[in-house]
């Protein structure tokens, strides 16, 4: 007999819909359903499921009526298992349960969820686009700082919307659907509605805007009720990118809201409250708000009351209907844009009279909390940000024109609270101007802003430079995935750049869940590719017209194909298939040759490489290489067989090019650059014969210069990775731990907090890079995060595992390390490894989860001396196999914890006896 308490059962936990728990307003009528799960016990695996669903009142304690029942399906599938029930409705709340059996036949302990639907067709709203009447209100000046640079156009300010409405009785449930051209927050009864951000966030706005549903039942009252909300100019007619133009040229011009309240009564009767001419309209408090520029309230214009139930007759005019189709309307399906915590002033110094300087500790993405007291009405109080500091003042200079400049009027009350919450600033430093007396430090608090994708991964050693690294990644990572994974948060950019996400996308994909925002974002470069079959460099497209660049472009292909194999998302790769395939078939059509030298767009090369230039067609080569064998596998995951032969052979032909035109026949590769050779190994364009040579190439290169590196965003990521699968770990580590310029040490050294964009952003020798292009919070140099936990901590999985189904654990004591250790939730479950070394023994630690098996590399110069939970490794269970390999000793683990030790590399053999 089991208990539900007995910790060897096999329990399913993290239950997803679509890839994220407990969506509210689904937009799949054929959602997909995953399950991770967990045991204590050694070689548990799924051996069977069942899924029963059912449609459910949230407001009703009865289990509801049963929808749908797989049956018992012997299978070990816990990933996206497609929902098989009856068509879903709108609107409506499914739960769903998951009954699992093990291997014995055991059953486990079951475990439930629900999921929301959205409005699934285009006639559930019957709301229409509102906005400001054009004729009406006039443009205003936003105001002009002494230093913030001058605004470049005149901007309408936000609109102020609402709508009162009476209700009968409480109603059993309410459910507020809302979108807006701009960026928007709803109000109810005077309460915000929902915690999310810059909502709708942004997208390919030709082709889709999402919507956002809001459970508003706890809001709606009995009686008179307001409905409002407040629209900004966000992505939509904003300042976006490095167009000197408002977003105004690029989607429209001026902020409307869609929403659609809908109320439910337990009689099954309904009441519905949408936008429509109904609606009203009045600027209010906030006078602009923008993006890249910033937020300015003047709360003497605040009209108090004026989303309450009863609000005084306040100057509300009618709105303009707008005469635009809703348009492609689709369900948000990625986690929201939130607040995710708060920084306090780590301190705060008085330069001048009401001038004081505010250091957060920590380069952050969001906006700050000001807390005003006893001010009189009418004190204009100024919030600048920076990143870093020049002569213990501001450095704007960085931020070109990103004005990043905050400012409020007070109104005169006791206590006023500001923060803007329509834009959003990279800093570490504010500096606030013009306060009224001292500014305690617990007024002004940081509030950190991004996609809140869960970060459930953690990796951790015993050198706090590395730490300090990986926590520089982990920012990085905050910050620009905002809406759009971006390179950069402070100066007028932010785009969704793709080489800088596709090198980043493994190393994003350790620390977080990113399987739905990547998702997403890829229908944003699919919508980008024009009819030749070229992407652009930027999703949402913006600015950059041009076909784009090698590495660049690639990302189409690269980042479905890591999602299949991180997440086991075949949906996003079969939805992207024919977009990867037309990318490289562009290429082949205008490379005939199979050297990519035509079509390179904007042919960025090993971007912002140091001391080096890797010549672009050994680049681009090798990425038209790298992309068609991806083309290759998706399409045989995919079963399209045509193009998994077509591919395959244009993979061998253009690698047989690239060896031909670039590598010599003592393994030199042309340009004899680091990431030439890293290119050329890492993507496997090397005859086997001449690797060693190439690899010896490559590691003089960087010991010549006293272990240094020349690599840019494009060569970096295979830095670290290359060198230790090619016997060289001691070069790779002494990349890590270097100080000197150039290294991710060097910035810490000189107080990174985030990766840099560039190697010498800051130098001894030359302090700042120039202001053209110099961000401290990019991401792409911290593409070595991925090593960290797939090599120094050692999670991996074996080149053909899917969604970490056969572990391939790794660990690689080197350098100055005593132990590191990493953990990762992983789709099927918690994966860990971690390695320590004492006492001439190395101690690896590992956690499988249920189902997935382990290929563990121990090592050791002596693979009799493994041992597993302190006796021989050989047959204890769950140990499936123990040989001699070239790491040392080689485990092959079935799921669950183990404590492998063994004589730990370099030790002396002890007697064993
Ligand atoms: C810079 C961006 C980005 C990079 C492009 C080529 O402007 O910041 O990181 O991908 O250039």
């Amino acid at each position: 007999m089991t208990h539900a308490s007995d910790r060897s059962l096999l329990r399913p936990y993290g239950l997803q819909t679509e890839q994220r728990p407990e969506p509210l307003g689904l937009g799949e009528s054929c959602p997909r359903l995953s399950w991770k799960l967990a045991s204590e016990r050694r070689g548990a695996a799924q051996s069977a499921y069942r899924i029963t669903a059912a449609e459910r009142p949230a407001d009703l304690d009865d289990p509801g009526r049963l929808l749908w029942d797989s049956g018992r399906r012997e299978s070990d599938d816990t990933l996206l298992v497609p929902w098989d029930g009856p068509t879903l409705r709108s609107a409506t709340c499914y739960h769903w349960r998951v009954e699992v059996w093990d291997e014995t036949g055991a059953a486990g302990a079951p475990a439930q969820t629900w999921f929301e639907t959205g409005l699934l067709h285009s006639d559930d709203w019957s709301a229409v686009w509102v906005g400001r009447d054009p004729l009406g209100l006039p443009y205003v000046d936003p105001p002009q700082d002494h230093d913030a640079g001058s605004a470049s156009e005149l901007q309408p300010p936000p609109l102020y919307l609402r709508r009162p409405f009476e209700v009968r009785r409480r109603p059993r449930r309410a459910r507020l659907y809302a979108t807006a051209r701009g960026v928007y927050e709803l109000r109810l009864n005077g309460s915000r509605v929902g915690d999310a951000e810059l909502a709708p966030g942004w997208t390919e706005y030709h082709r889709r805007l999402q919507y956002q549903t809001y459970d508003v039942t706890e809001l709606v009252r009995e009686g008179g009720n307001m409905l409002g909300a407040v629209v900004a100019d966000g992505w939509w007619c904003g300042h976006v990118g490095f167009d000197a133009r408002r977003a105004a040229q690029h989607y429209g011009d001026c902020p409307a809201l869609l929403a659609q309240l809908v109320v439910d009564f337990t009689d099954g009767s309904r009441q519905v409250v949408a936008t429509d001419s109904s609606w009203a309209e009045r600027p209010g408090a906030i006078r602009t708000a923008d993006l890249l520029m910033g937020q300015h309230v003047d709360a003497r214009q605040r009209v108090p009351g004026w989303d309450s139930p009863s609000p005084s007759d306040d100057g509300f005019q009618p709105v303009a209907v707008l005469d635009i189709e809703p348009g492609p309307i689709v369900a948000e399906p990625d986690h929201p844009v939130r607040v995710t915590r708060d920084l306090p002033a780590v301190a705060v110094h008085q330069r001048a009279p009401g001038r004081f300087l505010v250091d957060f500790g920590q380069n952050l993405v969001g906006r700050v909390r000001l807390t005003v007291r006893g001010a009189a009405s009418g004190w204009r109080i100024v919030l600048r940000h920076a990143e870093t500091l020049a002569h213990g003042e501001l450095y704007v200079d960085n931020l070109r024109r990103a004005q990043a400049t905050d400012s409020y009027i007070t109104g005169g009350d006791d206590i006023e609270v500001f923060e803007p919450q329509f834009t959003l600033h990279g800093f570490r430093y504010l500096e606030v101007d013009n306060h009224p007396g001292e500014l305690a430090p617990a007024d002004v608090v940081a509030r950190v802003v991004h996609s809140d994708t869960p970060f459930t991964g953690h990796f951790e050693c015993s050198d706090p430079m590395v730490n300090q690294l990986q926590s520089n990644i982990r920012w990085g990572q905050r910050g620009n995935f905002v809406a759009v994974p971006t390179d950069c948060p402070q100066r007028d950019e932010r785009l969704g750049w793709l080489a800088d996400a596709q090198i980043f996308a493994p190393t994003a994909s350790r620390n977080a869940d990113v399987a739905a925002f990547f998702a997403r974002w890829m229908r944003d470069v699919v919508d980008g590719q024009d009819a030749e079959g070229a992407f652009r460099d930027v999703a949402p497209v913006m600015t950059m017209h041009r076909p784009a660049a090698p590495a660049w472009g690639d990302a189409g292909v690269i980042v479905p194909w890591h999602l299949w194999r991180t997440y086991g998302d075949r949906e996003v790769l079969r939805r992207s298939f024919d977009a990867m395939v037309a990318w490289v078939r562009y290429i082949r059509r205008h490379n005939p040759d199979l050297r990519w030298r035509h079509r390179t767009g904007n042919s960025y090369g090993d971007w912002l490489q140091v001391d080096a230039t890797t010549p672009r067609d050994v680049l681009s080569t090798a990425y038209f290489a790298r992309s068609a064998q991806i083309v290759a596998d998706a399409a045989e995951v995919l079963g399209r067989h045509q193009e998994a032969i077509e591919h395959r052979e244009l993979h061998a032909a253009i690698r047989a090019a690239f060896i031909d035109s670039y590598v010599g026949a003592d393994g030199t590769v042309d340009g004899g650059t680091q990431t030439a050779y890293l290119l050329a190994l890492g993507f496997g364009l090397v005859p086997e014969a001449l690797v060693p040579a190439a690899v010896e190439h490559l590691a003089d290169d960087i010991e010549k210069r006293n272990n240094r590196l020349t690599t840019g965003f494009v060569g970096v990521a295979l830095l670290c990775p290359v060198l230790a699968d090619h016997g060289r770990a001691d070069l790779a580590y002494a990349l890590l731990h270097q100080e000197e310029y150039p290294s991710w040490g060097y910035s810490i050294r000189h107080g990174a907090t985030t990766i840099w964009e560039r190697w010498d952003g800051w130098t001894d020798h030359c302090g700042f890079q120039s202001a053209a292009m110099n961000s401290f919070n990019h991401y792409s140099l911290g593409s070595v995060g991925d090593w960290l936990f797939g090599r120094v901590a050692g999670i991996d999985q074996t080149p053909t595992s899917v969604a970490y189904r056969e572990l391939l654990l790794r660990p690689l004591p080197g350098g100055r390390l005593t132990w590191a250790k990493a953990e990762q939730e992983t789709a099927r479950g918690l994966v860990a490894c971690g390695w320590s070394r004492t006492d001439g023994r190395i101690t690896v630690t590992v956690t499988v989860p249920p189902g997935s098996t382990a290929v563990l590399e121990v090592p050791t110069p002596d693979p009799g001396s493994v041992r597993e939970s302190d006796a021989p490794a050989a047959g204890r269970p769950g140990v499936l196999g123990v040989q001699p390999s070239t790491a040392g000793a080689t485990l092959r683990l079935a799921s669950g914890r183990y404590t492998v030790s063994a004589l730990a590399p370099g030790a002396e053999p002890t007697d064993r006896s």
